[in-house]
């Protein structure tokens, strides 16, 4: 990596693409709108859209574009993510909602095809339970949810959309750090390797002299 690289690196404006995945109902609108205007309205109709927001963290200026998804039923394939959406995201959300067992199972099998999927195998993703209000509804124990987190290396939060703000926050907060460090990482390795070019350059010379 050349020096203008490393300078253009630093200096451009740092966007975080992440995608809400999950099935129909469970809330992936609310917590968009939660998280975007704090507000929670209720009904958000049947709207695919995707939406951008800039934050200041850690004093670097990241701009956050939010793809609030639409569930699709495609026959007997319940769930299908498109190559696009894939492509696309830098980090998903998992919604599932701890009263609808079925939307828990419709979770499983979109972290699969995440999993599955070539390009983004080591995408950062949060498994979001939903709707932690409706206690006395609840299908889905914490710990189900606890446990496929952890078997699949994700983060894991329980929530209501309707109730809190905060919490809400935390998740895109957790999830634009996981990005951050994954490509971090990434960073580190590319320069390593490049060291090791270079290094491997100047060997190269001094045998050839
Ligand atoms: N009680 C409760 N209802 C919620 C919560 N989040 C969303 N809802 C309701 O669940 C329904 C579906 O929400 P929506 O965001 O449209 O789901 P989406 O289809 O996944 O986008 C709406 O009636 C919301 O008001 C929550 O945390 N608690
Ligand atoms: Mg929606």
């Amino acid at each position: 990596m050349g020096m203008q690289e490393v300078m253009e690196g630093n200096q451009q404006r740092v966007e975080v693409n992440i995608l809400l995945l999950g099935a129909h109902n469970v809330g992936k609108s609310a917590l968009t709108v939660r998280f975007l205007t704090r507000r929670f309205i209720g009904e958000y109709g049947d709207i695919e859209s995707v939406y951008s927001r800039v934050e200041t963290i850690d004093g670097q200026e990241i701009c956050i574009n939010i793809w609030d998804s639409q569930f699709t039923q495609v026959g007997e394939k319940s769930c299908c993510i498109s190559d696009k959406q894939l492509q696309w995201a830098d980090g998903m959300i998992l919604v599932y909602d701890i009263c609808n067992r079925s939307s828990f199972d419709v979770a499983l099998q979109q972290l699969q095809q995440i999993r599955r999927s070539r390009k983004p195998s080591s995408v950062p993703v949060v498994i979001v339970a939903n709707k932690r209000d409706l206690q006395r509804h609840r299908n889905v124990s914490s710990e189900e949810g606890r446990l496929l987190a952890l078997s699949q290396r994700c983060g894991f939060f329980e929530v209501s959309a309707a109730e809190t703000y905060h919490g809400v926050l935390l998740v895109f907060h957790r999830l634009v750090d996981l990005v951050r460090e994954r490509r971090a990482l990434r960073k580190t390795s590319a320069s390593v390797r490049s060291i090791v070019r270079s290094v491997s350059a100047v060997f190269g010379k001094k045998r050839a002299e």
